[in-house]
């Protein structure tokens, strides 16, 4: 499986994740599938059958919240059974909404933003101080940055020059209520980083290609004389491959709903389907489609996010009984099966 097949699964097994679950966050899951399919077709030293193998790299999903694309990247290489995505978020699932290390091939539970960073400086510093070639790979929010734990790994990492330690930063200038610069300003991320002492390649991050050269100069940033650690910050679109979520932070918490959310966001995947690739959900996408009506402000603040306003205890209670009421459905079917 090359990187772009491995990306379109984790986009449809999202949806597909998200759809059934009620859960959140499929816009982070979008943005970050291809640098989670680089690292897993192209990049990491792993071994599916032998998860705790000590030769691994590690791997650190420190944006937890985007979980469903880790496992669906560990579900397709083999680490445990494609079937099991389908109870991510239900009750009684080890597929928890947020990273657990319970999974098989997951090296730390994640979810509270800031703290991935430190424990891969943690696992980085070990592994040279044992003088071991395993390297260690966190992937970060940009928003996530605006968490001083991630200043102080920084700091840590740049001090015991930890070679080892490879950051890459989901770079979507948004985070979960507003645009970054908005929340706390972050202008030149690559000064701040190269200020701390790191490495800096700046790409775009949903180009494979970029990506691919970026983690081949990563090493031998690692290989040189400099023993810093490396940053790749990859610019990346929120909610990447389903045109009404791109940009849109709607899509940080709302889920694709039955009707035309679904529908469209299925047929707009299938748009771009790689040749050879199967869809073990809609094998030929969604045969009748519904679409938006006019009714349908696809733009729209139709949920909770976007404006933190008055009326929102009132518009929450109905976005949670829609939620509740798509986890009723699916804990439905799983007893009928
Ligand atoms: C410590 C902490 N505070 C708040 C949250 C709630 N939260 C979940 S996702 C998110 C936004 C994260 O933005 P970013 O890191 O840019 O990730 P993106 O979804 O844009 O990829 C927030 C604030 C959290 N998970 N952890
Ligand atoms: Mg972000």
């Amino acid at each position: 499986m090359n990187s772009e097949e491995l990306a379109w699964k984790i986009r449809r097994h999202g949806i597909e994740m998200t759809h059934l679950s009620g859960g959140s966050h499929i816009g982070a899951v979008l943005s970050v599938a291809d640098i989670i399919a680089v690292l897993y077709t192209d990049i990491l030293n792993y071994d599916a059958k032998n998860p705790r193998w000590e030769e691994r790299d590690r791997m650190i999903l420190s944006k937890g919240h985007a979980g469903a694309a880790l496992y669906a990247a560990l579900a397709e290489c083999g680490f445990f059974s494609v079937e099991e995505l389908k109870t991510h978020y239900a009750d009684g699932s080890r597929l928890s909404g947020h990273v657990s290390h319970c999974i098989p091939g997951v090296d730390l539970s994640t979810g509270s933003l800031g703290h991935g960073l430190s424990v891969a400086a943690g696992m980085a510093y070990t592994l040279k101080k044992d003088r071991r070639k395993e390297r260690v790979f966190a992937v970060l929010g940009d928003g996530e940055c605006d968490e001083g734990s991630v200043w102080e790994a920084a700091l840590f990492a740049n001090h015991f020059r930890l070679n080892n330690l490879i950051a890459i930063i989901d770079r979507n200038y948004m985070q979960s209520m507003d645009f970054q610069e908005n929340t706390l300003e972050m202008k030149d991320f690559g000064a701040k980083w190269k200020g701390f002492g790191w490495n800096v390649i700046e790409i775009d991050g949903n180009n494979h290609r970029q990506l691919k050269r970026a983690f081949q100069k990563a090493e031998e940033y690692r290989n040189s004389e400099t023993h810093k650690p490396t940053i790749i910050i990859a610019n990346t679109v929120k909610g990447y491959g389903v045109s009404f979520m791109e940009n849109n932070i709607l899509w940080h918490y709302r889920f694709p709903h039955d009707g035309w959310e679904y529908d469209c966001a299925v047929n707009e995947l299938h748009q771009s389907i790689p040749p050879g690739v199967e869809d073990i959900y809609t094998p030929k996408g969604i045969e009748k489609p519904i679409f938006p009506t006019e009714q349908d402000n696809i733009n729209s603040d139709y949920t909770f996010t976007y404006t933190w306003n008055t009326t929102y205890p009132e518009r929450m209670r109905r976005v949670e009984a829609v939620g509740d009421s798509n986890k009723r459905k699916y804990t439905q079917q799983r007893k009928e099966e």
